[in-house]
């Protein structure tokens, strides 16, 4: 029998998450089904997935490769301990990851979220630093503008307001550096800036202020997604592995975003040629069907904590749901997929033909820049004065009811399609785009 969809539920037991909740409740948007690059709309509209989700989708919907995989899962063994036992299909899957990521990163522990996975890798940047009797490295260093999740680690090395303002003071000795925005010198911009690399020494800065022997880590995106697509200027995260190197600070990428194949390669590291001591990865993992994230640490980060009695639990720290069987089965499959279509790579055959297609929009009204790398792009409005982020808001109504989704923060209109995406794909989003911003008052 069919499943019976209900088009119009009673929507007021969900508090959505980052939703203005009235407002959306006065006029929902409501998701049915998706195949391909499509979701289609409880009243049967095709709508043009532009954002992959929320930057997860990256081998597109509906794959039946990943749901046969989950539900044979769910009949061999639907879930096993995490804590002293173990299901062959998480060694598994860790050696795959691993794999994909820079030589001497061969260990990977399993999470639920991006968010999980942040907070994870900075109590493993604490836990490696008294491993090797530096106890005192207990500072964590982020970014303005960066995202890290919504634990009480990420939301406090994070840094946008909205995010941190409503929870207190949040985890003390915490630090932020410079984001690295800059469009009075870098609007327009395709690919990496030609501005800002020196914004790295605010570290320096840090270091001397607090002393090199207090910080243990450092996390920043390549990019910068949910802030809008910020590009890292050209040469500053090789200042900042520089200057990490020099004290003995530990570099964490946030490749929540960037991992899985957004910048055309598997991680952004390996795009940029920067090699941090963990990568930090969710979303495009199980290509978001099933919540996973993992940390892959760099062997010597791993190999300080594997001391002492071996009976000894190395690390206190773990998830009910760490390596669940359903979603290493569901990644197992994304990555046999990714291989076979070539997809961690594929962002960078289609580069240019986005980036042009996203230039061609910039004497639209309103329009103050356009950035791109890889699949990932961004179009930033100028602010109503006297409602900053409404223009944004309108942008993504409008541009939904014509067929297009994606996501906005403020006045950025954020784009990172599926990476499946083709060359007529890109031009229905340029079309959509050129046609609400045109409009936009
Ligand atoms: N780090 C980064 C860099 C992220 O982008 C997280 C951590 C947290 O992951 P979880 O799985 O806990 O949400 C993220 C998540 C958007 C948007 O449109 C971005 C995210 C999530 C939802 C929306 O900007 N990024
Ligand atoms: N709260 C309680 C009362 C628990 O028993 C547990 C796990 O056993 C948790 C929170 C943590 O849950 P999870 O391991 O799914 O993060």
């Amino acid at each position: 029998m069919a499943p019976v969809i209900r088009n119009d539920p009673d929507l007021s037991a969900h508090w959505m998450p980052f939703t203005a909740n009235r407002q959306f409740k006065a006029a929902p948007r409501l998701l049915s089904s998706a195949t391909g690059v499509f979701y289609r709309t409880v009243d049967g509209r095709d709508v043009l997935d532009g954002s992959a989700g929320l930057w997860c989708v990256n081998a597109g919907h509906g794959r039946s490769e990943i749901s046969d995989a989950v539900a044979r899962q769910l009949v061999e063994l639907d879930y096993a301990p995490s804590f002293q036992m173990g299901h062959p299909k998480a060694f598994d899957f860790a050696t795959r990851v691993a794999k994909l990521a820079p030589n001497g990163f061969n260990h990977v522990f399993f999470t639920n979220s991006g968010s999980e996975s942040v907070d994870t890798a900075l109590k493993i940047a604490l836990g490696y630093h008294r491993a090797r009797g530096e106890g005192q490295r207990t500072r964590l260093i982020g970014r303005e503008r960066g995202y890290h999740g919504v634990g009480f680690g990420g939301t406090s090395v994070g840094g946008m307001v909205n995010n941190r303002r409503a929870y207190g003071a949040l985890l003390p000795g915490v630090d932020h550096l410079p984001h690295t925005h800059n469009l009075a010198a870098n609007a327009f911009s395709r690919g990496q800036p030609a501005v800002g690399a020196e914004l790295a020494d605010a570290l320096s800065d840090l270091v001397a202020l607090h002393g090199a022997d207090t910080i243990a880590a450092v996390i920043v995106e390549p990019v910068a997604g949910s802030t809008g697509v910020l590009v890292p200027p050209l040469g500053y995260l090789q200042a900042l592995r520089t200057i990490c190197d020099k004290h003995g600070i530990l570099l964490i990428f946030d490749e929540v975003i960037t991992g899985f194949g957004r910048l055309g390669q598997p991680f952004a590291t390996q795009y940029f040629g920067v090699l941090p001591d963990m990568i930090v990865t969710a979303k495009g993992i199980t290509n978001g069907t099933v919540p996973m994230g993992a940390v892959i640490a760099r062997d010597a980060v791993h190999d300080a904590f594997m001391k002492g009695s071996e009976n000894i639990i190395e690390m206190f720290h773990g998830y009910t749901y760490s390596g669940h069987p359903v979603a290493c089965a569901a990644g197992i499959a994304t990555l046999d997929i990714y291989e076979r279509e070539k997809l961690l790579t594929r962002a960078s055959t289609l580069a240019d033909v986005w980036a042009d297609a996203l230039h061609s929009l910039r004497d639209l009204p309103h329009v103050i820049d356009i950035r791109n790398i890889g699949l990932m792009g961004a179009i930033e409005l100028a602010s109503r004065p006297d409602a900053p982020g409404s223009r944004g808001y309108q942008a993504m109504v409008e541009a939904f009811n014509q067929g297009l989704y994606f996501r906005t923060s403020a006045d950025v209109i954020a784009l990172s399609p599926p990476l499946t995406v083709t060359a007529e794909h890109i031009d229905r989003i340029v079309a959509v785009l050129r046609v609400v911003l045109a409009n936009l008052k």
